[in-house]
């Protein structure tokens, strides 16, 4: 591990510099391998269809995914209609460290910011039957523009740059909150060859049996 500094902001907890380069490094290349496996995908809108500006694919024993008949989570690739690669140790190892809930992720979305006009609009996350597990989130490459707001989509919203490297813990009622990504700073990053951003969120869906 690095020095990496926790920070509290908008109810949720930052660890800045969670991991060093090198770990990111090796992070980005078992990425690499399960997208191998997994490819990414476009995800679209429910009932209209129209494309996510973010590609996904996800690890685990269950991916969520997006199209036309609705948000869920599903054991297998919407394309290749085949398994999840396994999530890594090293960020199972992450999820153990930063966390205590008692049991794994089951779920490793894999957002996909590689397009200068990607972002992610206002949204929360209640596709988890589980909702009082907690949700980590990694992010590579070059900063965003994160935005954070509180349990209704009309409540006052902060914004706060996620950089390279940096852990995002959301627990308790900051679970629940209003979130997205404004923007992605090209540029900011050398980690990925052809720039853009690479977010993983860490997911328990059901809870512990
Ligand atoms: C705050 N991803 O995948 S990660 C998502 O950077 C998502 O790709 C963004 O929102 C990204 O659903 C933000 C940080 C994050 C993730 C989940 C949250 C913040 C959250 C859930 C509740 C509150
Ligand atoms: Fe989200």
């Amino acid at each position: 591990m690095n020095t990496p500094r926790k920070t509290h902001f908008a109810g949720i907890d930052i660890w800045r510099g969670y991991l060093s380069s090198t770990a990111q490094s090796q992070i980005f290349e078992q990425i690499n391998q399960a997208i191998c496996i997994a490819p990414l995908f476009q995800p679209t809108m429910p009932r209209t269809g129209k494309p996510f500006s973010v590609r996904m694919t996800n690890m685990g024993p269950l991916g969520w995914v997006s199209d036309k008949s609705g948000y869920r989570y599903q054991e297998t690739h919407p394309v290749t209609n085949r398994r999840w690669p396994d999530i890594p140790q090293s960020l199972l190892d992450i999820w153990n460290e930063v966390c205590s809930y008692p049991a794994p992720p089951q779920a490793c979305l894999v957002n996909i910011y590689d397009k200068i006009e990607a972002r992610m609009g206002l949204h929360v996350d209640n596709d988890e039957d589980d909702m009082t597990a907690p949700i980590v989130s990694i992010s590579l490459g070059d900063s965003a523009v994160f935005r954070i707001g509180g349990l209704k989509r009309s409540d006052a919203t902060q914004k706060i740059e996620l950089r390279s490297g940096d852990v995002v813990v959301m627990a308790g009622d900051a679970r629940f909150y209003y979130h997205g990504i404004d923007a992605i700073k090209w540029g900011t990053s050398t980690l990925l060859p052809d720039g853009g951003r690479i977010n993983l969120t860490l997911r328990r869906v059901a809870a512990p049996s």
